[in-house]
């Protein structure tokens, strides 16, 4: 049972079954990946919201990332900070896409963590956004599933012609 940390409040559609997962190292990197449940939401893809471990809940690792595809889940994104080993190992023990979010500590300025995600062995792949960067996260896992969902293909995008809309739109400000 992977319990919330956090309700989605897409209450509209919180009882489908989660197809993204989103963990994190630690309950202190919830302000960081928050976000990218809130992409989750906007465009309507029901996730599971929780705390893995790498190092303090190994066998908990295991059994997430082992079960993780027969449980439904099509993508995971997983944030760690300083010695982040959760993306990669979640990666190892699945098939499925792994989004890394390295999460900036009190220290090395998240350097630390984008290296221990990013710098992944060949054969074992994890998408690496920028640090803190769960925005992306949550994105990349609607372009993922938008290869086999038409709709969030098409959610996406109407998702760039309104980011490209509100970039023109003060371009017309400022040149007035
Ligand atoms: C990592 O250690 C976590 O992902 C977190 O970013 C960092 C610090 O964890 P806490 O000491 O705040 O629990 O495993």
């Amino acid at each position: 049972c992977y319990a919330p940390l956090a309700p989605s409040p897409g209450a509209g559609f919180a009882h489908k079954a989660p197809l993204v997962g989103i963990i994190m190292g630690s309950d202190s990197d919830l302000p960081v990946m928050l976000p990218a449940a809130r992409v989750l939401d906007r465009f309507e893809i029901p996730y599971e919201l929780t705390i893995v471990s790498a190092h303090r809940t190994p066998d908990r690792l295991v059994s997430y990332a082992r079960s993780a595809t027969s449980r439904g889940l099509r993508a995971v994104i997983a944030g760690a900070g300083g010695a982040a080993h959760l993306p990669g190992m979640v990666a190892a023990m699945t098939a499925l896409p792994v989004i890394g979010v390295p999460v900036k500590g009190s220290s090395l300025d998240g350097v630390d963590s984008l290296h221990s995600i990013v710098q992944m062995p060949r054969g074992i792949p994890v998408a690496t956004v920028a640090i803190n960067n769960s925005t992306n996260a949550g994105l990349l896992a609607v372009r993922i599933l938008g290869a086999g969902m038409p709709h969030l293909f098409v959610a996406m995008d109407a998702y760039l012609k309104s980011m490209e809309d509100e970039v023109m739109g003060k371009v017309d400000k400022l040149a007035e």
